[in-house]
């Protein structure tokens, strides 16, 4: 069952300048950045509220780190701005099943690790009336690298 929305995903050309904005504009501070090598991406995560879940919702700002990744076709594409939206999950192994069982296409077989040691996967967005969609099951807090250091 979805139950949040886990984060917003946008593309940037410039990852440094795009988090000065959020912090200057918004007061949004970096809760966890990373790079993504098999994703292609150079990320933060500026976390914008807690759920009555345990979860949270963020921003998750997303630089390339190379011209033919997902992020950097997309960008030289259409330029800045929003690339997906997230949902969170406690089973995203199930909810994608269930989502592929509705005839929408899922594209991994098993999901991957996303954003601070969470499982992924993501729903092409021609089926989902053009909006590129994640499921995401956050890491138990245990296994959550933030944890330790953001
Ligand atoms: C592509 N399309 C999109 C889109 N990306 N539509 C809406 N939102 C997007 N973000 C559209 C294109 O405009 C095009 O439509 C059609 O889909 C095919 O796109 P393409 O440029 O030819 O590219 P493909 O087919 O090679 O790849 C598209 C696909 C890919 C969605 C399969 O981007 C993908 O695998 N995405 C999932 C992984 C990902 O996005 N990773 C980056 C975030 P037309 O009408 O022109 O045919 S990583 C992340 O977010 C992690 C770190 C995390 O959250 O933890």
């Amino acid at each position: 069952m979805l139950t949040r929305i886990d984060h917003i995903g946008i593309a940037c050309f410039d990852l440094d300048r795009t988090v000065e904005f959020y912090r200057a504009t918004y007061g949004f501070e970096v809760y966890h950045s990373e790079v993504n090598e098999e994703q292609g991406v150079r990320e933060a995560m500026l976390r914008i509220n807690g759920t009555d879940d345990g979860g949270a919702s963020y921003l998750q700002l997303l630089e390339p780190t190379r011209e033919d990744s997902a992020v950097g076709k997309w960008l030289a594409k259409n330029g800045e701005g929003v690339h997906h939206i997230a949902f969170g999950t406690a089973d995203v192994d199930g909810d994608a099943e269930a989502v592929r069982g509705k005839g929408v296409r899922v594209l991994y077989d098993e999901p991957r690790t996303g954003s601070m040691g969470s499982r992924i996967t993501f729903l092409h967005p021609k089926d989902c009336h053009g909006v590129l969609t994640e499921l995401v099951t956050s890491a138990p807090p245990s296994a959550d690298p933030s944890s330790a250091e953001h």
